[in-house]
C-alpha cells in the first residue's frame, strides 16, 4: 500500500484523476479543502486587521491598589509613540467587564494628568477576573483599542 502511494503520480489530467483509486481521490479532495480553508483563514484575518495597525502607539498600564480588590481602583495609562515620546491630547474611555456573562460593564473616562499620562478611577463591583478595554482617540482622530486583564480581583 505504501509502495503504491510513493510511486503514484499526482493526478494532473482528468484521465489521471479517474485512474486514481477512490480512497486517494477523497484524500486529495480533503487535502485541497484543508488548504483552501487555510487560505481563507489567512485572507479573513488579513481583512480584519486591528484598528490600531497604522499608528504605532504603545499603551502602558498600571493599576492600584496592587493586587486589585473590590472597590475603587485607579488605572494609570501611559501613551508613547514609536520614538518613546509621550502622546498628549488623547481621549481614552475604559470599559471594565468581568470574564463571565451577565454583568453590567463599568464605564469610565480617563483624564490626562501629565504629558502622555492618563488616569481613570473605576470601581470593581465583584471579586474575580476582569478585562479592561481601552478605546483611545488619538489627537489626529485615529482610534485604537487595547485590552488587558485584571485577574483575581480580591474580595474586600
Ligand atoms: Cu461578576
Amino acid at each position: 500500500m505504501n509502495q503504491l502511494l510513493t510511486h503514484q503520480r499526482l493526478p494532473v489530467t482528468l484521465w489521471d484523476w479517474y485512474a486514481v483509486p477512490s480512497v486517494w481521490r477523497s484524500a486529495y479532495i480533503r487535502l485541497s479543502l484543508l488548504l483552501l480553508s487555510c487560505v481563507a483563514a489567512v485572507l479573513a484575518t488579513g481583512c480584519s486587521r486591528p484598528i490600531d495597525s497604522s499608528p504605532a502607539v504603545t499603551v502602558e498600564h498600571a493599576i492600584s491598589p496592587e493586587p486589585p480588590q473590590v472597590g475603587p481602583a485607579t488605572v494609570i495609562l501611559k501613551l508613547a509613540d514609536m520614538a518613546a515620546k509621550p502622546v498628549s491630547g488623547a481621549r481614552i474611555s475604559l470599559e471594565a467587564d468581568m470574564s463571565h456573562a451577565g454583568m453590567a460593564p463599568v464605564l469610565e473616562e480617563a483624564k490626562e494628568t501629565g504629558p502622555g499620562q492618563y488616569e481613570a478611577h473605576l470601581r470593581f463591583t465583584m471579586a474575580g477576573d476582569w478585562v479592561i478595554l481601552l478605546r483611545v482617540r488619538l489627537p489626529g482622530g485615529r482610534m485604537l483599542e487595547r485590552q488587558f486583564n485584571v485577574s483575581g480581583v480580591r474580595p474586600n
